[in-house]
């Protein structure tokens, strides 16, 4: 009997052995691979706003690759506001998402809320604008334009258009968001090509912030103050341009022919005002970063070590190119 009975219990331990090495090999062989297709990677992402055509297309490219990459994406608009930003990034933080990427509005103010993802080791990264902080260590990558060299290519062409010019060029500028990275740099890159002719004269500088309505009404202020004196705009981004061509024609004046206008981001809008005349140039910046950050918070969640800046690589369109140009443009 006590036999029979050790004989049932090692049957009955055999099974259990059974059930349990196949469950243990349902485990190693399936769990795993589900464990991996169902746990999606979380993206907080904190976007500037809506101020702009290009923004909007960054929106739409971040929003597009997130889902093509399966990666799930906790949007948040900061309507230009820094304070809504840092609100985004804390709430981002109090979820544990894999992942913060955001576009500072402006350059400084970040390395508080930085910390403290950084003490809750949720990897961070920029976005389009750069962050002025010292500690480095606080982001992961910065992916986005040169944005000097954008004013720089801007300089340039104006210097070259404007060669055979004896007298004074009488420039005035719409400058973008106060104490953001592009406006800054756009200006700085700039001044930098211009200053090596004194011909050169910015005559009024004033910011747009990067918008239709605010590029149109201090235009209106620029023409009001120095009437017909003014040969040139410089506008640090196409919608700003786009305002004051109106108010340009507005005062009976004619865009791209009384004034010469340059602007930065190359969107469909601007192809446009080159088409029918009424834009000189406009420097691309592309919006189109989905796609990369996808990648780069893949590489991230997966432990790679990824470059600490990430370029985009851009070009510059005169008016004469538009028209080739403009059925290739995807934003
Ligand atoms: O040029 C402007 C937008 O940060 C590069 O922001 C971006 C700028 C862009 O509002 O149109």
């Amino acid at each position: 009997m006590p036999q029979d009975r050790t004989a049932l219990n090692s049957i009955a331990l055999n099974r259990r052995d059974l059930v349990a090495a196949a469950a243990a090999l349902a485990l190693g062989s399936v769990l795993p691979g589900q464990a991996f297709a169902q746990k999606k990677i979380v993206l907080g992402f904190s976007q500037v706003g809506a101020e702009s055509e290009w923004r909007t297309a960054n929106t739409e490219s971040i929003k597009a690759a997130a889902k093509d990459a399966g990666i799930e994406l906790k949007f948040s608009d900061a309507q230009q506001k820094q304070e809504n930003q840092i609100k985004a990034i804390r709430a981002f933080i109090a979820q544990k998402v894999d992942v913060i990427a955001f576009s500072p509005v402006v350059e400084s103010g970040w390395d508080n809320v930085l910390r403290e993802a950084k003490a809750a080791k949720i990897p961070v990264v920029l976005t389009d604008r750069a962050v002025n902080s010292k500690d480095t260590s606080l982001y992961v990558t910065f992916m986005g334009s040169d944005f000097v060299e954008e004013g720089r290519k801007a300089g340039r062409w104006l210097v070259d258009k404007m060669k055979d010019q004896k007298g004074e060029v009488r420039i005035v500028e719409l400058q973008g968001t106060v104490g953001s990275a592009p406006a800054i740099d756009r200006k700085k890159g700039f001044e930098e090509i211009i200053k090596a002719d004194p011909k050169f004269k910015i005559v009024r500088s004033q910011t747009g912030d990067f918008t239709r309505a605010k590029g149109k009404e201090v235009m209106e202020a620029f023409l009001k103050a120095e009437g017909k004196g003014i040969n040139v705009l410089y506008a640090h981004n196409d919608d700003m341009a786009i305002g004051a061509i109106q108010a340009i024609e507005e005062a009976g004046l004619k865009p791209a022919k009384d004034i010469t206008i340059i602007s930065i981001d190359a969107v469909k809008g601007a192809f446009e005002a080159m088409i029918a005349g009424k834009l000189n140039v406009s420097v691309e910046c592309s919006p189109l970063l989905g796609p990369q950050l996808m990648t780069a918070v893949k590489d991230i969640v997966a432990g790679k070590t990824i470059p600490k800046r990430i370029e985009t690589v851009e070009s510059i369109f005169p008016m004469e190119t538009a028209a080739a140009e403009f059925p290739k443009r995807k934003y």
